[in-house]
């Protein structure tokens, strides 16, 4: 899908370009909408004709025109154009969390500001707050949104370095010298970001070549070191990439040594110290050969050390090794355990895609079922309403015949600042699954965002708490709250945790998970796909949970569908809907979610 991701970068820079110069807010919507459809199209753009590019949502015979510009000629006439009116530096501001292109078309025109550090020295000078619609309290917020901003660009998302990754190896692997090619160093541990990526390639004849090429790719923009065993590049997004050129014998070795993670390493060549061997990055070696004991696989490396192979998302000296020796690793969840995704959107709310192309991807991926929960009335843009779930839930019992995949009717549902939720118990019981979520208030005290989250958990009703931390990775940090009173909660009360795998997400994160199983939580891993190609972003929340040491057992969309069931039924016995009004409401009160719930996670498979 690269053509559809590059093609919806240049939409979404024409409509920033059009808004920092001042152009028509009308334009600059219908370009970032086009963007957002494109980028989420399940189709690849290269393989449309205009008439296929003008059936894609929001996209116009202008937009289509222009995509066709770009497919035939690697760039679009009019970003140029805008590209040399303004400033180069003036679009990086964009990046500062809150900085839109009004603001940036407004310290432009007014203070001739057009990069980050003019910005910044203006700021020092409160100048600022001079301007119309600023004071000294949005003087201080910039300043502190560009310091999160700078903290957290050092590290880059998983995803993003994962799709760079992935576009060297191809080229890599093509090289007829290279044997194999992979990455390692963080992006191999799947870590949620990661400072730089390392590539290794297995090269037997002719390594200057291999690197010669690797520095000539069409991707690096400027070559930091080229050396014959190890060279770095900066790419044109500004990554940097170090690859590594080893023998084929030694493969293993290099690869163990350069996945790490640093305090992994030290750990394991201190086993091999105490052996009487020495690990390199060539191999296990006793000290009268240089022959060495095991070099070829990791298997052979771990196995001479009296360890089980350890799967690198649990590389980080976090009692793996004890555990590899002992041969107690745990049996990771894996993307092949799944039955099913329970957060997918839809465009009846803020998806791009209809239900029924969401139930298709999900059935075609191979999922036993899928829950469709779009968005709750409280997140007022949605324009969500009781009809319009109604005759949601309509739909998905029509579709659902025609798909070899059993469809659960959710929502997502809005936690307000009190803990309440949105709509009335009694049109939440029609629902199969609810999940709720924080989306505003981000900054309560602890204190109250706990109660507020408890108050949530215990709704007899709610079965998942989404994206529990709401941190967006790079720009907004986790809500503060009482995490052992939050999990010991959803513990009690058998609400799953979801594992949020949404890239820029990944919520719960590695450490809240490991905390959170202390207290024998269970979790929910799931995409909150807005469009079809999200669906490929559960590997992330994989890689999230296997991290925090997660197993199958412990994740509800792994079971099958009726156990499933039950544990969504818990809070709403089907007897329920068929009660009269009077008796319903008096069951309620007093029923609360059973606390034999827990009791579930504990059952094998
Ligand atoms: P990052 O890039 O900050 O996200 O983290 P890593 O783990 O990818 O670290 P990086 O790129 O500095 O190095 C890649 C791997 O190479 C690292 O995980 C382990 C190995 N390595 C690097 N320096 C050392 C070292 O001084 N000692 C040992 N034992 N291993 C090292
Ligand atoms: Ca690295
Ligand atoms: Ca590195
Ligand atoms: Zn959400």
């Amino acid at each position: 899908m690269r053509s559809n991701e590059v093609a919806a970068q240049a939409l979404d820079e024409m409509a920033d370009l059009i808004a920092i110069s001042g152009g028509d807010p009308y334009r600059v919507r219908a370009y970032e909408k086009a963007a957002r459809s494109v980028g989420g199209y399940q189709l690849d753009i290269d393989t449309l004709d205009r008439k296929g590019l003008m059936a894609i949502p929001a996209v116009g015979a202008h937009t289509a025109d222009r995509l066709l510009e770009l497919r035939r000629t690697g760039h679009i006439a009019m970003l140029d154009e805008l590209h040399a009116q303004l400033p180069a530096g003036l679009r990086a501001l964009l990046g500062i969390p809150g900085f839109g292109p009004r603001r940036a078309h407004q310290v432009y025109e007014e203070l001739g500001i057009s990069s980050l550090p003019e910005l910044m020295t203006a700021l020092d000078e409160q100048r600022l707050r001079t301007l119309a619609g600023w004071g000294e309290t949005s003087e201080h917020n910039l300043a502190q949104s560009i310091r999160r901003m700078q903290q957290a660009s050092e590290r880059i998302p998983l995803a993003v370095a994962r799709n760079i990754a992935e576009d060297l190896l191809a080229r890599l692997r093509q090289l007829p010298q290279v044997s194999r090619a992979d990455y390692a160093g963080s992006l191999r541990r799947m870590r949620d970001t990661v400072g730089d990526i390392d590539l290794l390639a297995a090269a037997d004849d002719d390594p200057d070549s291999v690197m010669a090429s690797f520095c000539a790719l069409p991707l690096v923009d400027r070559v930091l070191a080229h050396g014959p065993t190890k060279s770095s590049i900066l790419t044109a997004h500004g990554v940097q990439v170090d690859l590594r050129v080893v023998p084929t014998a030694a493969w293993g070795a290099a690869l163990l040594y350069f996945t790490g993670s640093k305090s992994h390493n030290v750990h394991i060549r201190e086993l091999a110290v105490r052996a009487g061997l020495k690990l390199s990055e060539y191999g296990l070696f006793t000290p009268e050969s240089d022959r060495p004991r095991a070099a070829a696989t990791e298997h052979q490396i771990y196995r001479a050390l009296g360890l089980d192979w350890i799967p690198p998302t649990l590389r980080e000296d976090r009692g793996e090794i004890e555990a590899a020796a002992a041969g107690r690793l745990p049996h990771l969840v894996e993307i092949a355990d799944l039955a099913g995704d329970l957060h997918i959107h839809t465009d009846l709310t803020d998806g791009l895609a209809s239900a029924a192309d969401m139930i298709a991807a999900a059935a075609r991926r191979g999922y036993r079922y899928c829950a469709i929960t779009d968005h709750a009335p409280l997140l007022a843009m949605q324009r969500m309403t009781r009809d319009k779930a109604l005759a949601q839930r309509r739909e998905l019992r029509e579709l659902a015949p025609h798909y070899d995949i059993e469809v659960l009717h959710g929502s997502e549902l809005n936690i307000a600042a009190d803990g309440s939720l949105d709509w009335d118990d009694e049109f939440l019981s029609g629902f199969d699954i609810l999940i709720a979520s924080v989306h505003s208030h981000f900054d309560q005290s602890a204190s109250a965002m706990t109660s507020r989250l408890i108050t949530a958990i215990e709704h007899p009703l709610v079965n998942i708490i989404g994206h529990p931390s709401t941190r967006i990775i790079g720009r907004r940090p986790p809500i503060e709250f009482d995490a052992d009173a939050v999990f010991a909660a959803a513990a009690r009360t058998g609400t799953a945790l979801e594992i949020n795998a949404f890239p820029d997400r990944l919520d719960l994160g590695e450490d809240l998970i490991a905390r959170a199983r202390g207290h024998g939580v269970v979790f929910a891993i799931d995409t909150d796909a807005h469009a079809v190609p999200h669906l490929d972003h559960m590997r992330y929340g994989i890689a999230t949970a296997q991290r925090g040491w997660v197993e199958p057992s412990e994740v509800i969309n792994t079971w099958p569908v009726s156990r499933l069931r039950r544990f969504l039924a818990k809070g709403r016995p089907s007897a329920v809907r068929v009660m009269p009004r009077g008796a319903r409401d008096g069951t309620r009160s007093a029923r609360g979610k059973p606390d034999g719930r827990t009791g579930e996670r504990r059952q094998p498979r």
